[in-house]
């Protein structure tokens, strides 16, 4: 096989593995690689302002394509800024490839502390092992192809992020193209078993349902999901983290199941289950931390991580597409007749000179879906959030499980630019603090999402949980006049009128990213974190005694 330059190498490697874009932010240990990707050209290139941008961005676009997507920054600073969003990539199994540049053998070798570096020249790489599910350092060019197919294998099988170290003096090393993607062996006799047995307990149950979580998207499956879920005519509910999915598949799908903090239809199906089917579920707090009792794993058929979990017993090692395939293969009517549809979202916003609160957001937003049809969200965390609950399905991206502010607009510009589709932004002011700046580079991203920004001038879901103390109050920072400096539109919206006008002036407006600064009392909640805060509260009392 004839040899390329490392580099070529790598990047031919992550587009054949299905990544289709690069972030980054380079720098002097990255520079020679960031030079090869430019001049190959063989994935496009989006610079942010920010490392934790650049993971956020990627993460939301490995979300979008459910497939790879990479993360290029320098050493050390660039790197270790990165952390917390490939943490939220592991957490809710994201596939990003984060690359970093790093010193060579010759300035490695020179016993000086070399600018970036911690503690030891291999310290990022062992804190980056805790992080994602594979690693690798590109520092001999005959094993490199082996380890690249290695590590990207991983992230796409696993579904989480992985790490790639690549020291600045092995770019221009030759090297042998990176073998193809080969996924692991198909365990068919294991799945059709473990679908017989799933099929016999749904056929026992007197009321089966099915719940679907992350990796239903994360694989693709959501059709197959949907075909199921017919075919057998159970109810299927997303998990919080899980919501959006199956917004765009023929699906009996009763709604997301929040818990006490959602709505009681969905809680009494989800709870009131005998047999629950759950399908790529992550089993976490946000996901079921607010149920009226704990979770009976004996009524459970958990398929995730490669694992089908009965109460007693597991079957290793089957992927979730085969696991479906096979239930396919043999599904069968088992309730009655196919469920009732979701409650309506609330819709009707009074375009008046009320003061608003969040529930006039989702409103507005399911107005308008009524209207023009759905367009996909980035959200942030915070109250955004749980107004996301309120909003009819689309395609959402949002730290739902791993938490973190900052996430949401960058998200957003990972989710345009990976999709082409324009989203909405949804962030607290306190989260847009933190990240909301990246929005300055959208006019030459050539990209224009609407952001809506709930200013509540304060940490309002602290306040929720903790009220009283002024360490969670912020101050007033004009957010829309601000958007103006940062080469987009900015509109404030006091009242449920100023709100629908801000909103179809944003829509009309495709030349321009646009935010709308929602003035909100910093005490008063969407119903989801209301209910959500008020079991947190009741628990906490009881613990207490
Ligand atoms: N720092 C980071 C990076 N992520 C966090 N999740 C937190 C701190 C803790 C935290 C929350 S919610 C919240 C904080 C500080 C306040 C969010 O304020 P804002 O964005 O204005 O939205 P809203 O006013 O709607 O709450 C979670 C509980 O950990």
């Amino acid at each position: 096989m004839s040899k390329q330059p490392l580099a070529h190498v790598l990047l031919n490697a992550l587009k054949a593995y299905g990544a289709a874009e690069i972030f980054g932010i380079p720098g002097d240990f990255a520079l020679p690689f960031f030079k090869e990707i430019d001049a190959t050209k063989t994935l496009p290139l989006h610079t942010l302002s920010h490392e934790p941008g650049v993971g956020f961005a990627a993460d939301a676009a490995a979300r979008m394509r459910s497939s790879l997507s990479v993360a290029a920054v320098t050493y050390g600073a660039g790197g270790l800024n990165m952390i917390n969003p490939t943490a939220q990539a592991y957490a809710e199994k994201s596939p990003v490839v984060v690359i970093s540049g790093a010193p060579g053998k010759e300035e490695g070798a020179m016993g000086l502390g070399l600018h970036h570096q911690v503690k030891h020249l291999d310290s990022q790489l062992l804190i980056y092992q805790e992080v994602t599910c594979a690693q690798a350092v590109l520092n001999d060019a005959e094993t490199a192809p082996a380890e690249i197919a290695r590590v990207l294998t991983a992230a796409r099988v696993q579904s989480r992020p992985v790490y790639i170290e690549f020291p600045r003096d092995m770019v221009h090393a030759p090297a042998s193209p990176v073998p193809g993607f080969t996924p692991p062996p198909a365990n068919h006799d294991a799945a059709a078993t473990a679908a017989h047995e799933t099929l016999t307990a749904l056929k026992a149950a007197k009321k089966p349902a099915l719940l679907v979580g992350v990796e239903i998207r994360r694989f693709g499956l959501e059709d197959k999901v949907a075909q199921l879920a017919r075919k057998l005519r159970l109810p299927v509910a997303t998990s919080f983290m899980g919501r959006g999915l199956l917004s765009d598949a023929d699906a009996p799908l009763i709604g997301a199941y929040l818990g006490l903090a959602g709505d009681a239809p969905t809680r009494e199906v989800i709870e009131g289950a005998d047999r629950l089917l759950m399908l790529g579920v992550i089993l976490c707090d946000t996901n079921f931390g607010v149920s009226t009792q704990q979770i009976d794993r004996l009524r459970m058929i958990h398929a995730f991580d490669r694992q089908v979990r009965f109460g007693h017993h597991l079957y290793p090692e089957i992927g979730l597409a085969e696991y479906l395939d096979a239930l396919l293969a043999i599904a069968e009517p088992i309730a009655a007749a196919a469920p009732s549809a979701p409650a309506p979202y609330p819709n009707g916003l009074q375009a008046d000179d009320h003061p608003l609160e969040p529930m006039d957001v989702a409103r507005a937003l399911n107005d308008l879906f009524a209207k023009k049809g759905p367009m996909p969200i980035a959200s942030d965390m915070g109250d955004c959030l749980f107004t996301a609950m309120d909003v009819a399905p689309t395609a959402l991206v949002a730290p739902a499980y791993y938490a973190t502010m900052g996430a949401g607009a960058p998200m957003g510009i990972g989710l345009e630019l990976a999709s082409g589709r324009r989203p909405l932004i949804l962030v607290g002011d306190g989260a847009f603090q933190m990240t909301g700046w990246e929005l300055g580079n959208a006019p030459r991203l050539g990209i224009t999402p609407i952001v809506l920004l709930f200013n509540n001038r304060a940490w309002g879901m602290l306040k929720a949980f903790q009220p009283g103390p002024a360490y969670n109050d912020l101050d007033e920072w004009r957010f829309a006049d601000l958007a103006d400096r940062l080469g987009g539109v900015g509109e404030r919206a006091a009242t449920g009128a100023e709100l629908k006008s801000a909103l179809d002036r944003a829509v009309a407006d495709e030349a321009n990213w646009r935010l709308i600064e929602i003035m909100l009392p910093s005490d008063r909640y969407s119903g989801v974190l209301t209910r959500f805060a008020n079991t947190i509260k009741q628990r906490s009392a009881l613990a207490r005694g």
